[in-house]
């Protein structure tokens, strides 16, 4: 098959959803692949598609012998740089790119790129409703789920590429049109080994753009992101959560108003939500820089449905909301979660990343009462213990059930866990699931019981 790769012998690391489209695009621009993959095959999704494309499946564990032959690796974000099998390629001098490096190169339409600890997928959604609302087919894609590989190969007008700190790390040709960054605060520690390296790999999303055309969108909320924002090769254009000033997307009361050429009012946005209103400003600023009316860019922020697990209330008892922030998985985004509450006991623990929780305690005055849960339940009992009630749960339903009984009246349980789900669960949406189910058959029992 021709295509960009053909003649190009291709091993990729990991068959989840980025290693499995990665060798989908490799395979259909004529690259013979090979997939190196650690669990066993019975474990895995479904490789029909891709193994119909010609790509080969080497399941149970990475071996050396894998990489014979190859001529280019490409790796899924999830697998850290210490990895055995990144080592074996570096050692032959096969050159390592991560699936972004794959997506910069297949992409043919402009683009944006979104980074930051927290808000990255809501952000790309809106951005994405702004450019829909001023008539371009466009999609968001990246680390929201729909690999950018994939999207680069279909028929877009533009792509809103959200991008992870990993996908960044790995990859040296990404070149948006326009590049966000929204916040920046310790997290994924573990895979990139310091807070300086996470930040590196941040910079990274605005390395190659130019002051001729590009922009790169800063947010003036946040000291050390406004730092590293202000050293943008390109125009920079900022957005805050409170008034304007030249240059800048904020807020007059409710309302979003951009002060980019003339004043421009956005419409209203009263989401209770956590970072919501930066998300909205930051949004505003990129499709504006990209060239979007402000019509559209208004009509596109109204059009915008939230997405779950961030913070919306599933269920309430006896005068208790249950409030799912599952998606809250570092303390940065935990601490947010917080200072939108009063009276709540918080559901806190799960893969700690390599964070320290202690910043946490810095908001018990919101609280009644912790629960701690999975892998890191004892730095979070350490956090809190002797400030506030602390009890330990065995999963997320036992959890719910304590945060319940210890919850004032009227009070909020929050699940705002400030760690992965990946020690109990597939992801945060199952956790946010199991949570909300939880909290809904509390209030049937309660309503029952009435
Ligand atoms: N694996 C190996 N060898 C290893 C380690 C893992 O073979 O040494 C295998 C696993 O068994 C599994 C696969 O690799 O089969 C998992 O790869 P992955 O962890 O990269 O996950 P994917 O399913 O490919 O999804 C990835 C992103 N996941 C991570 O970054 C952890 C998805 O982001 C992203 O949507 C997807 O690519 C498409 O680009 C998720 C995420 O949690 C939403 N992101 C983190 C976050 O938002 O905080 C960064």
């Amino acid at each position: 098959m021709s295509g960009t790769f053909s003649g190009e012998r291709a091993v990729v690391i990991g068959a989840g959803v980025a290693g499995i489209a990665a060798a989908g695009a490799l395979a259909k621009e004529g690259a013979s692949v090979v997939i190196t993959e650690a669990r066993p095959r019975a474990q895995l999704g479904d490789l029909h598609t891709v193994e119909a494309l010609g790509a080969k499946i080497l399941a149970g564990g990475h071996d050396r012998s894998h990489l014979d032959g190859a001529t280019l690796v490409v790796t899924s974000p999830g697998i850290p740089p210490s990895a055995d099998v990144r080592r074996w390629a570096r050692e032959r001098d096969i050159p390592i790119w991560g699936e972004f490096e794959l997506g910069a190169r297949l992409v043919r339409v402009p683009y944006l790129a979104v980074t930051g600890t927290n808000g990255k997928t809501t952000t790309s959604g809106m951005i994405a409703a702004c450019l829909r609302a001023g008539g371009l087919d466009a999609v968001a894609c990246g680390n929201i789920g729909r690999p950018f590989p994939t999207a680069a190969l279909e028929h877009h007008d533009v792509l809103v590429v959200e991008a992870s700190s990993f996908q960044l790390a790995d990859q040296e040709s990404l070149h948006p049109r326009v590049s966000v960054l929204l916040n920046l605060a310790p997290d994924h520690l573990d895979w990139h080994g310091s807070f300086e390296a996470y930040v590196g790999a941040k910079r990274r999303i605005y390395a190659r753009q130019t002051a001729v055309g590009d922009v790169h969108v800063g947010g003036r909320d946040d000291v050390l992101a406004a730092n590293v924002s202000a050293e943008a090769p390109c125009r920079v254009v900022w957005f805050r959560s409170d008034y304007p000033g030249p240059d800048e997307v904020g807020y007059r009361d409710d309302t979003l108003l951009a002060m980019l050429s003339a004043p421009q009012e956005l419409g209203r946005i009263d989401v209770e939500r956590a970072g919501y209103r930066a998300d909205a400003a930051a949004a505003a600023a990129a499709a504006l820089a990209f060239g979007v009316e402000g019509p559209a860019v208004r009509d596109g922020l109204a059009s915008f449905a939230p997405q779950r697990h961030r913070g919306e209330s599933v269920a309430e008892a006896d005068g208790v909301r249950f409030l799912d922030n599952s998606k809250a998985t570092n303390v940065h985004a935990a601490i947010a979660a917080i200072d939108g509450v009063r009276d709540a006991v918080l559901i806190a623990g799960g893969r700690a990343k390599g964070q320290d929780l202690s910043p946490l305690a810095t908001r018990v005055g919101r609280l009644a009462g912790v629960v701690a849960v999975g892998e890191s339940a004892d730095a979070v009992t350490e956090t809190f213990d002797g400030l506030v009630v602390v009890r330990r749960a065995g999963s997320i339903e036992e959890a719910t059930q304590m945060a319940f009984a210890l919850a004032p009246r009227p009070g909020v349980v929050l699940l705002a866990p400030a760690c992965a789900s990946w020690d109990q669960f597939h992801d945060y949406r199952e956790r946010g699931e199991r949570f909300s189910a939880a909290a809904r058959s509390i209030a049937r029992e309660v309503r029952l019981d009435g």
